[in-house]
């Protein structure tokens, strides 16, 4: 067992000996705050082994405006799931543990280009430690949206690769707390919000020292818990959007119930191909993107040069990003269709780009 695992499991101890009171909650959290820095240091030696270079097959280049990973169990049909979405042949068989490395694939989607990997299945249980669970982390780590994929039947094992998600640093479906931490020279901690907190001022004080913090000020604009503030302390969060999908809905006889389910929680069978326009659209919306179209200085408003951009986007970053030769002497644009008050509405650069908006550039 190494040094760190040690202090872990001791630290571990100690919280669950400790009883919870008011006398104790500064304690606990300068004891949960440790643990947190351990766990992260375990992390980070992971992070940096198997992040890029790592194994072959596994450090696969991002292509297209987004990537996508698709996790589940073995053999719930993710291999099936990327062929049927994109151009890839992944291979695919009635048998555990078919693919063992990365395989990518591009699915074209309303002028979008979005990269979707296929990657090994994870282990019931220990999706971290063993089988390629920790090559398949790394991935993740690194996607703009997560696809959780498993198939009827087996719908806990949803929610059990979101939790070892969580316990690798990986948020799924969480916004990133606002706390922000202003380094400096000296002067010690000062703590601000104006919001009342559940936690005295005192204690994450104590907590942020106690993660290596000396001289700072904290400022905390939403009311918070302890993880919020060990996540915001921690350099190796990542915060990614995700979609559950239930596969093989053709072999269910009943209506699943789907009480239990969030609403972000689709039934698909990528093998006869029900409910993949569905998944296709829940993509594209998790993924926050919009369509504009640019209308030419000579042409009447229409729809022949789609651009995918960003919710979001302001017309000025969409000017700067087609060339000197486009948006020289450019400052203001007329927009027809979804965002237009009236047709040929003239509005500022610094406007917002809406779906499905028409854009002349003047
Ligand atoms: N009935 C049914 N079978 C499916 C569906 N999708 C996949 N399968 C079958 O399930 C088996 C496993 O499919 P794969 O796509 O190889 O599954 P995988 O998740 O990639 O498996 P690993 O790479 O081993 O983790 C194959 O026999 C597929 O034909 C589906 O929608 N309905
Ligand atoms: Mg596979």
């Amino acid at each position: 067992m190494s040094d760190f695992q040690k202090q872990i499991e001791d630290i571990e101890k100690e919280i669950r000996e400790t009883p919870y009171h008011k006398g104790t909650e500064r304690h606990i959290g300068i004891l949960r705050a440790r643990l947190s820095r351990l766990k992260d240091k375990v992390l980070d030696s992971q992070v940096r082994a198997k992040g890029g270079g790592g194994r072959v097959g596994y450090s696969v280049k991002h292509q297209g405006d987004a990537t996508i990973v698709l996790v589940g169990p073995p053999s719930v049909g993710k291999s099936t799931l990327l062929n049927a979405l994109t151009n890839a042949q992944s291979k695919v068989a009635p048998y555990s543990f078919t693919t063992v490395s990365v395989i990518p694939g591009m699915m074209n989607f309303r002028n979008a280009k979005i990269q979707i990997l296929d990657v090994p299945g994870l282990i019931e249980g220990a999706e971290v430690g063993r089988g390629r669970g920790k090559e398949v982390l790394s991935v993740v780590r690194g996607c703009d949206l997560l696809v959780i994929i498993t198939e009827v039947g087996k719908e806990n094992a949803i929610e059990r690769i979101k939790n070892a998600l969580e316990k690798n640093g990986i948020r799924i479906d969480k916004k990133k707390p606002d706390i922000k931490i202003d380094k400096k020279l000296q002067g010690g901690l000062e703590i601000h919000s104006n919001i009342r907190q559940s936690i005295d001022k005192e204690t994450v004080k104590e907590i942020v020292m106690e993660m290596g913090i000396k001289n700072a000020d904290v400022t905390i604009k939403e009311k918070i818990t302890m993880e919020n503030l060990f996540d915001s302390l921690s350099r190796n969060r990542v915060y990614i959007p995700s979609i559950s999908v239930i596969n093989k809905s053709d072999l269910s006889v009943d209506k699943p119930n789907t009480d239990h389910l969030s609403l972000d929680t689709i039934f698909i069978s990528a093998e006869t191909g029900l409910n993949l326009d569905k998944l296709r659209g829940l993509i594209w919306q998790k993924l926050n993107f919009i369509t504009v179209y640019l209308v030419k200085d000579n042409e009447e408003p229409n729809t022949n040069n789609p651009y995918v951009a960003k919710h979001g986007t302001k017309l000025l970053e969409i000017l700067g990003s087609l060339g000197s030769n486009f948006s020289e002497n450019k400052t203001y644009a007329r927009v027809w269709g979804s965002g237009a008050r009236f047709p040929g509405q003239e509005v500022s650069l610094s406007a917002y780009a809406v779906d499905g908006m028409q854009i002349r550039f003047i």
